[in-house]
């Protein structure tokens, strides 16, 4: 299938036009098309491989479950993938071939992240996610969402053998893998328990308890996988080098999250994509723990009484004393302190860890609204 699918490879040789106005975003923009580029090898190389051939009209319904679920995202774990190969490598070893074998790694972090997010609109009771009905909520899917996400995982480890069987770092790339699953779903567990234990009782809403769930659900697979992908992908199995780059990785990771709690409730669902749903399901999110640490007790009644629920006045009034508490304005400094804070933790890491490569991961996330 390598073989069958040079000619992508060969196909994307590098634009030497130049630009007369060439602005500052230009080289993303164009690695962003280069990867999206890709994703018809990816598809391909798993619904035309000899599994399905008695089981064609599978294979059909599985390129949809592809296709759905890796279309409309933000592609920032397969971009930031491919990133961290390209600024880790020494520039003599970076080849059209090797940048094509960073893509397709890319990919599986975005397969990762399909099968993940199916799985958890379900177990979030979500209805929209990138601007569409969550996949299991399409009447031709319901609960056989589950089965699609296997149908997801599975192609991710079919690509990995297809494209990096005889790698020196096949095993450690799979044992990677199997690592960040055991590790989200560590996070997806505390997660969901903490939404679903005995309400009214909010003692367990700490700090500490929404940075441990925060570590291994988000950060583990958003950051610490492709940033550990882009150094196998460099014949780098340093464990040294590898958990260097573990506590910065962790601390974007938690950037990222506070990020998508704030996005849940102040996002427009026409911008974020999707519809929140945290308040609803009494989620352990960077606002409800911030709210708690303000609130007096007067408030705290208010958040115990409306906190959890699906009724739209209880959402609102929920709503409405976070703006009293000013979370938004709190945000806002947490924000920026935090970045600052990992901007100078960058500064510190060791040029063969490439520091412009984290500072890069930041700012592509920086100010986000979806
Ligand atoms: C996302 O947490 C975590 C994983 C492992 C998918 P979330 O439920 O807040 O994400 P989203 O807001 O995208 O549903
Ligand atoms: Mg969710
Ligand atoms: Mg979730
Ligand atoms: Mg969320």
């Amino acid at each position: 299938i390598y073989t069958k699918h040079n000619h992508f490879l060969r196909s994307a040789q590098p634009n030497i036009t130049l630009a007369t106005n060439v602005s500052i975003e230009s080289p993303s923009k164009k690695e962003k098309d280069l990867f999206v580029d890709m994703l018809p090898t990816v598809v391909d190389s798993v619904v035309y491989s000899q599994k399905f051939t008695q089981v064609p009209e599978v294979a059909s319904w599985v390129k949809k479950v592809l296709e759905y679920n890796l279309h409309g995202g933000k592609l920032n774990r397969g971009l930031s993938t491919v990133f961290a190969y390209k600024m880790l490598e020494k520039p003599e070893n970076i080849t059209e071939d090797s940048l094509q074998q960073a893509r397709i790694m890319g990919w599986c972090v975005e397969l990762f992240q399909a099968y993940l997010l199916v799985l958890d609109d379900i177990m979030d009771g979500s209805s929209t996610r990138r601007g569409v009905p969550c996949w299991y909520r399409r009447p031709d899917v319901g609960l056989g969402a589950i089965n699609d996400s296997i149908f997801i995982q599975s192609s991710l480890y079919q690509l990995l053998k297809t494209f990096f069987t005889g790698k020196p770092y096949y095993t450690d790339v799979m044992n990677l893998f199997n690592e960040s699953l055991m590790n989200t779903s560590i996070g997806q567990h505390l997660d969901f328990i903490m939404a679903h234990r005995n309400k009214n009782d909010y003692t367990l809403f700490t700090m500490e308890r929404y940075n441990a769930i925060v570590k291994y659900k988000t950060a583990y697979y958003s950051y610490k996988l492709p940033v550990s992908l882009g150094l196998y992908l460099t014949n780098n199995a340093d464990y040294n080098a590898h958990k260097q780059t573990e506590e910065i990785c962790l601390e974007i990771g938690r950037f990222f999250q506070i990020q998508d709690d704030y996005i849940d409730c102040y996002s427009d669902e026409s911008v974020s994509g999707k519809a929140g749903t945290d308040i609803q399901e009494g989620k352990c999110s960077w606002l409800a723990v911030s709210a708690l640490q303000r609130c007096n007790s007067a408030q705290r009644v208010v958040f115990e009484t409306c906190y959890g629920s699906k009724e739209p006045a209880h959402v609102e009034r929920i709503k409405q004393l976070y703006n009293q508490l000013e979370l938004p304005k709190v945000y806002k400094e947490e924000e920026q302190a935090t970045y600052d804070t990992i901007m100078s933790k960058i500064s510190s890491l060791p040029g063969s860890l490439s520091p412009p490569l984290f500072t890069k991961l930041i700012d592509m996330i920086h100010n986000r609204k979806v």
